[in-house]
């Protein structure tokens, strides 16, 4: 997240796609909530408990070197719960997660027809003070991912929440957009002051030039789904191939 240039964090969702992600160069990895519930054959709707998917996480730590930042959804819970979740994630070797300030069970953040519910400002400032209380390693971070735009709310909730998480101590924020186009995140990071990390999930915009996420000021860019997506054709393909054949 300070690193002088921007980085890239690709998904993973178990212990061999994490070490395939490793060995392709990229410097962490991103444990996808949307990959590993996939993976599970669940839906991405905190289906799968927060221990079953510690479990994934443990493989992926034993078998990697990079940091891996865990999608937390939204902390499994109230503050409690995301205290023992830090907790827990200490003792496996994760690096940091990243939580979002949408309602517990949640939902994955590009499907349509609803409004997603957000969260008090303060109840989930309250949740990162809790994470950030909780970790005894000074390494550890904790993102807060605003979900505004995704609920439909305009720039000016987006700045005002991630101000509040700012000063709740979030290590940086994350500006989520389902738009096929950059046009929120460049309308954000106009007005961002930069005073905590810019992280950004080009899930829905995924062809905008890199070159324009580091003009805007981004930190770090989460290639977030595309591990799973890759194996889903290439089983697929191939279990197809055979039973033809
Ligand atoms: C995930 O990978 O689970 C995410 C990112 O939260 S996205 O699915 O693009 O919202
Ligand atoms: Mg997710």
């Amino acid at each position: 997240m300070h690193s002088p240039s921007l980085e890239f964090l690709m998904e993973a969702h178990n212990g061999l796609s994490a070490r395939i992600v490793e060995e392709a160069g990229f410097s962490g990895i991103w444990a996808s909530g949307l990959s590993i519930s996939a993976s599970y054959g669940v839906r991405d709707c905190n289906e799968a408990s927060w221990t079953q998917i510690i479990e994934t996480l443990d493989f992926m730590s034993d078998c990697t070197n990079v940091p891996i930042l865990m999608d937390a959804d939204t902390g499994f819970g109230n503050f409690n719960n995301v205290m023992r979740l830090v907790n827990k994630l200490e003792k496996v070797g994760v690096a940091g997660i990243c939580m979002e300030d949408k309602l517990f069970p949640k939902v994955n953040s590009l499907i349509e027809g609803f409004k997603q519910p957000l969260a008090e400002i303060n109840e989930f400032c309250g949740k990162i003070r809790a994470a950030k209380d909780t970790q005894k390693n000074d390494d550890f971070c904790v993102i807060a991912r605003t979900e505004a735009f995704i609920s439909g709310y305009n720039i000016n909730e987006v700045l005002k929440r991630a101000n509040a998480y700012a000063d709740a101590g979030a290590d940086a924020i994350l500006v989520h957009s389902k738009l096929d186009n950059p046009s929120q995140i460049i309308q954000f990071s106009k007005l961002w002051t930069g005073r905590i990390p810019l992280v950004l999930v080009p899930t829905t915009y995924s062809d905008t030039p890199t070159e324009l996420f580091r003009d805007l000021g981004a930190s770090l860019v989460i290639w977030a789904n595309h591990n799973i997506r890759a194996c889903i054709s290439a089983m697929r393909d191939i279990s197809s191939k055979i039973y033809m054949n």
